[in-house]
């Protein structure tokens, strides 16, 4: 192993238990369960499907916008910064960072220790004078990253969009409480024509589909459910009012599920409640930013104002 490759701090204690929250969230009306669960290792291979995807232009736009402004972001992060990443997944995205900016220390946090491990060693090869410290934790949860130097935040996707504002803004806080003073990088899907969201959510390919399903195949397969997945559909409407496409998983016929010792009945058309994804203006997600105590700076979109990536300092 480098030598730079920090042993993985493993906070993985304060990981969430997925049996505990799926018996918790099917006794709830609506039942629901957090979009987080969807990220197993067959979870996390669909949704790097899902970026490649001709309708889910998120990603690609997002990537062309890292590449066309590392320069200006470099500039911003100052000379060898500490980065972390919130939810790290495949570290494609920070690979523009840490060739722009040359940061002397990564932190990519995830939950899932053995995907980290893994994308970790193969950065570590192709940056080998680069410090990186993978911790293992839930960022949903208050964390306690050691060392007090000053970072600079790194938060992709608009992974921010699937949390519900007032949920987004105690996020955005609590990373705050982590950058020791530093400014944070944020990746936000904008609001848009509605008939483009729904696509993104709802590939011809159905490689969506397949990704909201797979949380029952994790239920079948970690906690012995037993789920009739093939008895339920995806289910991805754009909710204007509340901007935000809202994903089910909607059972079509009457059935009990047993799961942890308990028994959950599904009627006929009951939906299991599986994801939020909300949809931003610039002025709104900035007015957010300054709820939670960040000075909104520097903001880029794409020509089509599809995707915007934002600079937030600390104040
Ligand atoms: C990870 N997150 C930002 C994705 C999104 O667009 O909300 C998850 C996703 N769900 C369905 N497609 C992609």
């Amino acid at each position: 192993m480098d030598a730079q490759l920090a042993r993985i701090h493993d906070a993985a204690p304060a990981v969430e238990n997925f049996g505990q929250a799926l018996v918790a969230g099917l006794g709830k009306t609506p039942k629901q369960i957090s979009a987080k669960y969807f990220y197993d290792a067959a979870g996390s291979q669909l949704f790097d499907q899902i970026c490649e995807l001709p309708e889910y232009y998120q990603t690609r736009t997002e990537t062309a916008l890292l590449n066309r402004h590392a320069g200006e972001i470099a500039a911003l992060m100052g000379p060898h910064a500490e980065i972390v990443e919130f939810g790290a997944g495949s570290l494609r995205k920070v690979r523009i960072l840490l060739e722009a900016a040359k940061p002397r220390t990564y932190l990519p946090l995830d939950i899932s220790g053995d995907y980290l491990r893994h994308v970790v060693r193969d950065l570590a090869v192709d940056y080998p004078t680069l410090q990186v410290a993978p911790v293992v934790a839930d960022f949903t949860l208050p964390l306690d990253i050691p060392g007090d130097a000053r970072r600079a935040g790194f938060f992709p996707g608009s992974t921010i969009g699937n949390f519900r504002p007032d949920a987004a803004t105690a996020l955005l806080r609590r990373m705050r409480g982590t950058l020791n003073g530093g400014g944070l990088l944020v990746g936000v899907d904008l609001v848009k024509d509605p008939a483009r969201l729904h696509a993104a959510y709802n590939d011809a390919a159905g490689i969506t589909a397949r990704f909201n399903r797979n949380i029952l195949l994790r239920a079948n397969r970690e906690l012995g459910a037993d789920f009739d997945a093939d008895a339920f559909i995806h289910y991805a409407p754009y909710n204007v009012q509340m901007q935000r496409i809202e994903m089910y998983l909607v059972s079509l016929k009457r059935q009990i599920v047993t799961l942890c010792g308990a028994q959950f009945e599904f009627a006929q058309g009951e939906p299991l409640y599986t994801e939020d994804s909300h949809k931003y203006t610039i002025e709104s997600f900035r007015e957010m930013a300054a709820r939670a105590g960040f000075t909104p700076r520097a903001v880029w979109m794409d020509e089509e104002r599809l995707f915007s990536i934002h600079w937030l300092e600390s104040r």
